[in-house]
């Protein structure tokens, strides 16, 4: 739940670091449905949305090449940097990546493509439940549903953070370091009927596309660890997950390839393996170092993409509030209990989903009245109502013209707001009540929409993502689960 708020604290506190360099600068927005309608007119969707002017050297840079690095463009080459001696949160390889990602790589990565297999066009959902495989680069439909189908700020803020923005980080993120993927080998070995050499490309394709989640799913429910260190000179091949001799222990085979767990991680098809290919399966899976890109976690800040993605979401937000506000605008549910983030990973209730309460402080400080303050996600979002008027900034516009051409209106703004109408609601502890060491950082903010594996469980300034020339036309093809790229 703290998801909007914090995202707003940390936005202020990188364009306040800009602006030290750079007085006039802002942190613009990019409208990435505007993507989504411009690919949607194209032959080859995918091909058309990595080809769109925020991939050229003047905005993000493309990522090319057998490690997929910014090569040219004013990004060529970001370094990422080692974490300080003793950090307790590193990547294997020492770098200030999460603990599950195994890139020896020191720069910037963005596969755009999950092992070779890419997310395709089929049309978002707004629940929770929906599997990343359902979901796609997001478009104007879920936009509008998200603005004018959901009624309660609680129901807002969990179904913005998949869906609507989600895939963003993931599509672009992606994984490389697959290995082969000799899933072929399965076939070849196979007693069963049920993988059938048709089967095997579908089967490979659901596996690349579940590298969304399961190299880090299996890390937090502690079914395998990660290297502490991986030296300088370890070849990327030898730095991989690592499983507890996962031919030999059969409990974790079963618990990793049975019931909903088997199917969250790989896909409902790893009911019909049969059990003498589990243990090749899991070897397989156990000593490939698949390699996430950036935005496929935590760092993703370190990606210039990431910056502008989240404004979006607050702009959409704001505009709600003026043309369609909350009627139910508490952070709790409206029906049923209340839940801040997704699951414990850790199972004992120790993480408490601390920064996702309204209560919580951001870790971030935000100007309030010209000053650096420590405010809470409850007193973010009442600031962040249009007609307050509490944060430094305002969006330029609030028009959706793509989105109006493709028959999902977005109404512009009339008329004075009616001043208050949901900020009464968001009461929150004043600061002398605070706990003062209730600053941590969000919990397991890195998720970007990947679905829960529940066990039981203007800115002022530039827009949008260029300008193109889109061509209406409707080639009539298929939407698609996904494709080989
Ligand atoms: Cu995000």
């Amino acid at each position: 739940m703290g998801f909007v708020a914090s995202h707003n604290a940390l936005t202020l506190a990188f364009e306040a670091a800009l602006q030290v360099v750079a007085p006039a600068a802002s942190v613009p927005y990019w409208d990435y449905t505007e993507d989504h309608h411009l690919a949607n007119e194209a032959e080859d969707r995918l091909a058309t949305l990595w080809s769109l002017d925020v991939w050229g050297d003047d905005f993000f840079g493309t990522a090319s090449g057998k490690y997929r690095t910014v090569e040219t463009g004013r990004f060529a080459y970001a370094p990422i940097a080692k974490a300080a001696a003793g950090a307790r949160v590193k990547s294997p390889y020492g770098y200030l990546r999460s603990p599950w990602n195994v890139n020896k790589d020191p720069f910037l990565l963005r596969a755009h493509s999950f092992c070779g297999a890419s997310y395709g066009w089929l049309e978002g959902s707004l629940t929770t439940e929906a599997s990343p495989i359902d979901t796609a680069w997001p478009s104007c439909k879920v936009h509008h549903e998200l603005t004018f189908a959901v009624d309660s700020l609680y129901e807002w803020v969990w179904a913005a953070a998949y869906a609507p923005h989600g895939p963003v980080h993931f599509m672009i993120g992606g994984y490389t370091h697959c290995g082969d993927m000799a899933m072929a080998a399965l076939h070849g070995n196979s007693s069963s009927d049920d993988l059938e050499a048709s089967n095997v490309a579908k089967i490979l394709g659901s596996v690349k596309q579940r590298t969304v989640a399961f190299p880090k799913t299996m890390w937090r429910y502690g079914l395998v660890e990660y290297p502490q260190a991986c030296s300088d000179d370890t070849p990327q091949a030898l730095c991989h997950m690592i499983c507890d001799d996962p031919v030999s222990l059969g409990s974790f085979r079963k618990f990793a390839l049975t019931g909903d767990m088997g199917e969250n991680l790989f896909g409902a098809w790893v009911a019909r393996l049969p059990v003498d290919l589990w243990g090749q399966f899991l070897e397989l899976i156990c000593t490939t170092p698949f390699t996430p890109g950036e935005q496929m976690g935590a760092n993703s800040p370190v990606d210039p993409s990431f910056w502008p993605i989240h404004p979006t979401l607050d702009r959409l937000l704001q505009y709600k509030r003026i043309v369609k506000p909350f009627s139910s605008p508490g952070w709790e549910a409206p029906d049923g209990p209340t839940k801040y983030c997704i699951t414990d990973y850790d199972g004992i209730g120790a993480s408490d989903c601390k920064g996702h309460h309204p209560w919580d402080v951001a870790p971030w400080a935000v100007a309030v009245d010209g000053d650096p303050a420590f405010v809470t996600n409850g007193e973010l979002h009442a600031m962040g109502d249009p007609r307050a008027y509490a944060l430094p900034y305002v969006y330029d516009d609030f028009t959706w013209p793509h989105c109006d051409a493709e028959g999902h209106v977005f109404p512009p703004p009339s008329g004075a707001p009616t001043p208050g109408a949901d900020a009464a609601a968001h009461k929150h502890a004043a600061p002398e009540e605070r706990d003062p060491d209730d600053r941590g950082p969000p919990g397991h903010d890195d998720d970007h929409g990947e679905k829960p594996q529940e066990m039981g469980s203007s800115r002022p300034g530039e827009a949008g993502s260029g300008i193109r020339d889109p061509e209406t036309r409707d080639l009539g093809i298929e939407h698609q689960t996904w494709v080989s790229d």
